[in-house]
Parts: C-alpha cells; structure tokens; sequence
C-alpha cells in the first residue's frame, strides 16, 4: 500500500472481566496463556484509540489521556504496529492517541482494551481487512486480556499449543442478549502501588507452591463454565467464577513473596455478595489483580444488590455497567483512490 493511500481510523474498544482468569504464561513474548479464559466484555468502559499513519515520523509516538505513554508500553505499542506494518507492506510510521472512557484507577485494566482498539484502529488506516482470529491474535501481543476485548458478549480465549501463538486467540461463546446481566464494579480505596499482572504472574509461577494446581483447576473451570454460561444458569456460574477468583488470589497469597491485593473492603464485598444470593439475589463476584470486586448480577436486582455494596465502608464508589459489544471501528478519514 502507498502512502497516500494510508487513512486516519479510530476505533473504540471494551474492557473485559475475566470469568475464568488468565494468570500465568507459557510465553511471555507471544503472551501465550498456560490456560484457556473465558470474559465478559463491558459495555461503554474502554478506549477510544486514533491512529493517523504520518509519513515523516522517525517512528510511533502515542499519547493516552493526552499524556505520553511511557517508555514499557511504548515498546509494547511499537510491537503491535510492526506487526500491522509487516502484514501491510507499510514503513510508515503513526501518531496514536487513546482516551480511556474507564475513571483511572477504578480497579479495571485499560491495557485490555487499549491494545484492541489500537489493532482494529491500526489494520484500518494501514487497509487491512483482517479476520476477527487475526485481529485477537495481534491485540494479545500487546496484552494478553486484549484478545478478549476484541470479542463482544462472552469469549473464550483459546490456550493454543503452537509455540507462534497461531492458534491462541480469543472467540465469541455468547453474544451480549444471550445473559444481559448487569456488571457492577465495587471500588475498594487503595493508596498502594499494586504489583503489575505481568510481573505477579511471573512471580506466581516461580514462587508460589500452589500455581501448578491452579493452572489445573483453570483447566476443569473454563469447562465448567461454559456450561453455566449457556444455561444461564447463576448458582453454577457463583460456584466456578468466585471458585476461580479465590483460587488465583490463594496461588497469589502462598507466592513468596506474598501478592496480597485485598483491602479489608474487598472482604465484605466477598461476604455481601455470599449473603444476598442467600437471600435469593442473582449475583456473584471476581476479583482481578487489585482490591477492587467485580459483581455479576441478573437485571431485577441490580438496584438492591448496588445499595446493599455502596454502604460497605471502604467502598467509594459502584460503577454500574452491562455486557457489550466487542471492538470496533468508528470513524475514519476518506481513502485516496
Ligand atoms: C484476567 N488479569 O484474566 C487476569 C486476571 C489480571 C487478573 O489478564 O502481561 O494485563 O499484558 O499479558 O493482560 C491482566 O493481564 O497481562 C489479566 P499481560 P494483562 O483478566
């Protein structure tokens, strides 16, 4: 492709909440996953990303909520264009510019939807039509989480056993009317710089006596879990999601040195969501790597079962969100014939 024929193009992408939790790597180049996850992607939370392919730029620079990204995710960036660049025959560079539509810091990752938004924004403005497989595949090389984001309603993202990460990519289970559950995120305050999922996981796989059977159980749960997602089906999906979640924060909490990531609110959201679906509410939780708990819940109690979190103490704020559509392309600049 010529460079005339390069295009601005922005795209918007969705974080996602991992049902079943990705937390330890066979590769961590390829960012390969030592086991298969399944998510639920947000709706409105995500990135908005621009790529304008610029023919005098040195090389890629990207500015996010209009501050430079820094030195590790500008190597992460500059990955991910090469990749766009190779498949396009292209050696232009571009300016990049994402805005989160998540409040910083509220407990959910950006990166996830950041990377899938920069590689539908990318393939666009450089003229590629690239499948959906293709599309994940090159968001997972930025992040591991991105593959997700791509994909709307429910995804599964395959393990794979190639060691290019050839068949490691994410695919749609459900679409987002098959559980329009709604999602809401209990914000825990927490003033501590929180170990990065890269580096626990990491940690967890060489210092923790508990990480081989908790890639085992991830195995039984992502199967398990399908199975609750397609009958619907909420005491089972409570038993496996916030099965998973503790299994991972118990691999975290036995790692030496310990990844502690609970603040004491994160508990009493652990014990208010246990005591409302007792009480008959459709609901249940995860929790990432932070404080912050994710609360799953069926439409008719989303309003009780967010008052009954907002007044935990410790908890600053519930964002209130629904399952979604995966990535997509927005707006772009007209091409030159
Ligand atoms: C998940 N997390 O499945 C798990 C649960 C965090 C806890 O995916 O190293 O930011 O960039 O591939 O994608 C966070 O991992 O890590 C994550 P990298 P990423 O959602």
């Amino acid at each position: 492709m010529s460079a005339s024929q390069l295009r601005r193009a922005t795209a918007f992408a969705p974080s996602n909440i991992a049902l079943t939790k990705y937390w330890g790597k066979r590769d961590a180049e390829l960012n390969l996953p030592l086991a298969a996850s399944i998510s639920v992607t947000l709706a409105e939370l995500g990135s908005l990303t621009i790529v304008q392919p610029e023919p005098d730029l040195p090389e890629d620079v990207m500015l996010v909520d209009d501050r430079p990204l820094d030195d590790a995710g500008m190597v992460k960036v500059r990955r991910v264009m090469h990749a766009i660049r190779a498949l396009a025959g292209s050696s232009v560079h571009a300016g990049l510019r994402s805005v989160n539509t998540i409040p910083p810091a509220r407990g959910l990752a950006s990166s996830a939807s950041a990377f899938a938004a920069l590689v539908v924004a990318a393939a666009d403005a450089y003229g590629l039509a690239l499948d959906t497989p293709t599309l994940s595949r090159l968001a997972r090389t930025g992040s591991g989480s991105a593959s997700r984001s791509v994909i709307g309603g429910f995804a599964l993202w395959h393990r794979g056993t190639a060691p290019d990460g050839s068949d490691s990519f994410a695919e749609q289970l459900h679409s987002p009317d098959h559980w329009p559950l709604r999602i809401l995120v209990a914000k825990v305050s927490d003033e501590r710089k929180k170990v990065s999922s890269t580096t626990g996981m990491r940690m967890s796989a060489t210092g923790s006596p508990l990480f081989t059977a908790w890639i085992d159980q991830c195995n039984r749960d992502v199967v398990d879990c399908q199975q609750a997602l397609a009958a619907r089906d909420m005491r089972k999906l409570a038993e496996v999601v916030e099965g998973n979640a503790l299994a991972m924060h118990a691999t975290m909490l036995a790692t030496r040195p310990p990844l502690v990531y609970w603040q004491p609110a994160t508990l009493g959201v652990i014990h208010a969501v246990r005591t409302l679906r007792g009480e008959g509410a459709e609901c249940c939780f995860t929790i990432d790597a932070g404080s912050s708990v994710v609360v799953l819940v069926a439409a008719q109690d989303a309003r009780p079962v967010a008052d009954a979190l907002a007044g935990i103490a410790g908890i600053e704020e519930i964002i209130q969100t629904s399952v979604g559509l995966g990535a997509r392309l927005l707006d772009t600049a007209p091409r030159a014939p």
